[in-house]
């Protein structure tokens, strides 16, 4: 997936020679130019949030080897850029792709930040922007150009809180990630447990980069909450269930809930027994029983030595959304690809999603997950699903 570029001169002076009609410079040249749409990708392939890029770009490639590389009856480039999770670098990489490379549509954008910095570009450009990570609730509001194929933070967040009030949970610290996601995470859990009947007694963040989860872990043992509710972003899980067991919190008789960004499949064969029990909410779990996911998890694992997780998930249906709209706009890109892409239902590897037509954003189920070992390895294993759950962030 290496880019190719005509050298300028050849390209100036075809396209001058067919302006004339006395085409006589490298004919072939001109079509294969005409023929071809680009998608311009842009991930975290390197930085903390490398993990994400490493998923998405293998999925994208199994997508690929999968469905070839042709649709709307043109040829298919994927440019992959990385931005290594740096704001300014994705707003550059945006504008290049677009005024350079003349792509069709955006895709990517590992975290919220970087959706959001690439947002006006789609807007004044009229390109489609596929969010196959970021997942804060707003993101689908910053441009009209935005889909989106990953999930809302509000999804995940109302689903647990539901969850835990049914569950004998009365009691709740929450804790995360002090951004955009983060933000959504504590407020729909709050309010939505509180609306049950539930009482959460301190809400704590950490900074999006840090590390150490030791200071509000004390906070969290001298609170004895009945539950912890976490999100951090994929990546972190790992690292924060080693802290949770070193400070022999999953000993204290304080539950652990989260959403499925924590307990995360890219990670979860690494975290041992710490993890075991914990339930969580989310859409896609690499255990999701169909025969879908089944194909799809077989072909991931056969191509990459990982597992794939949710984040994978995202970038396979961002290129089914594409690929699809693709071939509705006869290879159209701006509002006639856009238009294309609304709308679309189909069947996930994750479960049934849709497309809504009028938010842009992705309506699916979200399952509540227990973590278990399975095999000898562990696994989310999905015990209940919500139906075709909206972001509660459109709804108000
Ligand atoms: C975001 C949300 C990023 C959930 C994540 O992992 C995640 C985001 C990198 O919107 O920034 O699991």
């Amino acid at each position: 997936m290496k880019t190719y570029r005509y050298p300028q001169t050849l390209l100036a002076s075809a396209s001058a020679a067919l302006v004339a009609g006395t085409l006589a410079l490298a004919p072939g040249l001109v079509l294969a130019q005409a023929n071809t749409v680009k998608i311009g990708v842009i991930l975290p392939m390197t930085g903390p949030s490398a993990s994400t890029g490493r998923q998405i770009d293998a999925a994208i490639k199994l997508w690929v080897a999968q469905n070839g590389n042709k649709a709307g009856g043109k040829t298919v480039e994927v440019i992959i850029k990385d931005d290594a999770g740096v704001a300014d670098t994705t707003r550059r990489l945006a504008q290049e792709l677009v005024v350079n490379d003349k792509v069709v549509a955006l895709a990517g954008f590992g975290l919220t930040p970087l959706a959001l910095a690439s947002a006006p570009i789609a807007t004044q450009s009229k390109t489609p922007m596929v969010v196959m990570a970021a997942a804060t609730s707003a993101i689908t509001e910053a441009s009209p150009y935005i889909l989106r194929t990953s999930f809302t933070l509000p999804q995940a967040a109302v689903s647990i809180a539901d969850w835990a009030a049914k569950n004998k949970i009365k009691r709740v610290v929450t804790l995360v990630a002090d951004y955009g996601p983060g933000n959504d995470a504590e407020k729909y859990f709050y309010e939505r447990f509180r609306l049950n009947g539930g009482q959460v007694l301190d809400k704590l963040r950490t900074p999006l980069r840090g590390a150490d989860f030791a200071p509000v872990l004390q906070k969290v043992r001298d609170a004895a909450p009945d539950a912890l509710f976490v999100f951090l972003p994929s990546g972190q899980g790992a690292a924060f269930m080693k802290q949770y067991a070193e400070r022999g919190l999953d000993k204290a008789g304080i539950k652990l809930i989260a959403t499925g960004d924590v307990t995360d499949d890219d990670q979860l064969g690494d975290m041992g027994d710490v993890a075991l029990g914990v339930v969580n909410a989310h859409h896609y779990s690499a255990a999701h029983d169909s025969p879908a996911n089944k194909k799809f998890v077989d072909a991931f694992q056969a191509a990459n030595k990982f597992r794939p997780n949710f984040m994978a998930v995202g970038g396979y249906d961002g290129m089914r959304l594409l690929y699809t709209g693709l071939n509705t706009s006869k290879g159209a890109g701006g509002d006639a690809l856009l238009a294309a892409m609304k709308g679309q239902l189909f069947e996930s590897p994750r479960g049934p999603v849709l497309i809504d037509a009028q938010t842009r954003d992705i309506v699916q189920d979200i399952y509540i997950r227990k973590v278990e070992r399975v095999n000898g390895q562990l696994y989310n294993i999905e015990f209940d699903t919500l139906k075709q759950v909206k972001d509660p962030g459109k709804l108000k």
